[in-house]
């Protein structure tokens, strides 16, 4: 998922290039605005940390974009490229580590540990519960679908 920031930010189509040269494929997108509740429900396993209403203010502050990628080994390797929650850890440079995440996309459009600029999902599980979630279940309204039907 692309969140607000990046979508606001005009970041979708570079973060677009960077998965495809990555190798994924991009099964399925929707550009949606999450409300509230649909927010909290995403984000429900951090439900009762500290920074949950922030992190629900700012998932509702724009539309975002969820994507459904396909590649083997999805998941970590996305997980991989993303890099580190904490956006400004993914913009330290270790030229000389394997752990070296300077060109990760949380590195390129993220802010700090909220303002992180994409999701990944952490499991194959929780990669099918989002993929319903976004695409089948709690959000059905989405922004293309609803500028048609005002057309
Ligand atoms: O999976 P990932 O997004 O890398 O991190 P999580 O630990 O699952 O946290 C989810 C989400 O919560 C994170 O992307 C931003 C927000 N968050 C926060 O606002 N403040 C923190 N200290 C930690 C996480
Ligand atoms: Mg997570």
């Amino acid at each position: 998922m692309i969140k607000p920031d990046g979508v606001s930010g005009n970041y979708t189509e570079e973060i677009k290039m960077i998965i495809v040269d990555s190798g994924f494929s991009i099964v399925n997108e929707r550009l949606t605005q999450l409300d509230k509740e649909t927010a909290s429900a995403f984000y429900e396993e951090h439900s009762s940390r500290s920074f949950f209403p922030d992190l629900v203010s700012y998932m509702t502050s724009g539309p975002v974009l969820a994507m459904v990628l396909e590649k083997r080994d999805a998941v970590s390797d996305w997980r991989g490229l993303i890099g580190p929650t904490d956006a400004q850890k993914a913009k330290i440079s270790h030229p000389h580590s394997s752990l070296s995440c300077s060109y990760s996309i949380r590195a390129l459009c993220g802010k700090d540990s909220q303002r992180n600029c994409v999701h990944g999902s952490d499991s194959t599980s929780s990669a099918e519960r989002e993929i319903k979630f976004f695409f089948e279940d709690v959000v059905s309204d989405d922004i293309a679908s609803h500028q048609h039907d005002e057309l």
